[in-house]
């Protein structure tokens, strides 16, 4: 017997039946079918060729900005609200710099633990594998798989302000970039790259000093600037409303193009 051929013939089922699993919204196919994606394994790529889109494209959510400003807070209760609307929500949480964020992952699922049972959220973290161009495209995979999942929203989250970061928020139908009061400086940088891609900058903590200040000055440069506090839960439809309105604009202006 040859063995070569008989592994290939188990992979092409593997393929199609993990496709099949994939598009009828199974978490565990989901789940292997990223992993071989981010490892680069060629059954990985098989798969996303078999995969269709939805009728309806997912809304895509970057958010970005730099540790500590809120965005897995914020996420958290984005998940909550679009979970409110009955929408199955699907996270990619990209930490392209753990070395420089310490725990942030770990952090992050502790945060959005509340949301482990739920069977309408898929949380995933996509990690570092070597350089920031791998992630990028490794996210970019993962997105059309959940895409092809029916996750009608999917929320992705970067950290840092990298021009990786921009790569990846960058897939995005809709920009966020969060920035918390006291920290002028990093601001003041992020209005040469972050603020070009964003669509709606949100300044969290918004129960810090300097709250109004920020908004202020970010209305300068950017239309949709909004407060929020994340962790009291306020802002939040207001900001959903912004998101539903920019998404609404683009697709038309879409469709009109
Ligand atoms: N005062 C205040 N603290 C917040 C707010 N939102 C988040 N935090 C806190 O800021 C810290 C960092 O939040 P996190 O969501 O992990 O930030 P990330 O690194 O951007 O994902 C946590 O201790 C949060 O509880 C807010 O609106 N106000
Ligand atoms: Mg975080």
């Amino acid at each position: 017997m040859n063995h070569a051929c008989v592994g290939r013939v188990s992979k092409r089922e593997d393929v199609e039946t993990m496709a099949r699993q994939v598009l009828a919204g199974g978490v565990r196919a989901v789940a292997r079918v990223i992993t071989w994606l981010e490892n680069r394994e060629p059954v990985g790529t098989a798969v996303l060729k078999r995969l269709t889109s939805p009728e309806r494209p997912a809304m895509v959510i970057g958010i970005t900005g730099y540790p500590g400003t809120g965005k897995s807070t914020l996420l958290d209760q984005l998940i909550a609200a679009y979970r409110r609307l009955g929408k199955r929500v699907g996270v990619l949480a990209v930490d392209i710099s753990s070395s420089l964020t310490g725990g942030a992952v770990l952090g992050d699922r502790i945060r959005m633990q509340r949301h482990a049972d739920d069977a309408g959220v898929y949380i995933r973290s996509m990690a570092t594998r070597g350089q920031s161009g791998g992630l990028a495209r490794a996210t970019r995979d993962a997105l059309q798989v959940l895409e092809a999942a029916a996750y009608e929203v999917i929320l992705i989250e970067t950290v840092g302000v990298g021009q990786s970061d921009i790569e990846i928020v960058s897939v995005a139908g809709t920009v966020i970039a969060l920035v918390a009061p006291g920290l002028g400086d990093d601001v003041q940088a992020m209005k040469a790259g972050l603020l070009e891609v964003a669509d709606i900058v949100v300044v969290n903590k918004g129960d810090r000093e300097g709250a109004d200040t920020a908004v202020r000055d970010l209305r300068e440069w950017c239309p949709h600037v909004l407060r929020t506090v994340a962790v009291k839960g306020e802002g939040i439809p207001e900001l959903i409303a912004v998101i539903a309105e920019q998404q609404r604009l683009r697709d038309l202006a879409h469709t009109l193009s």
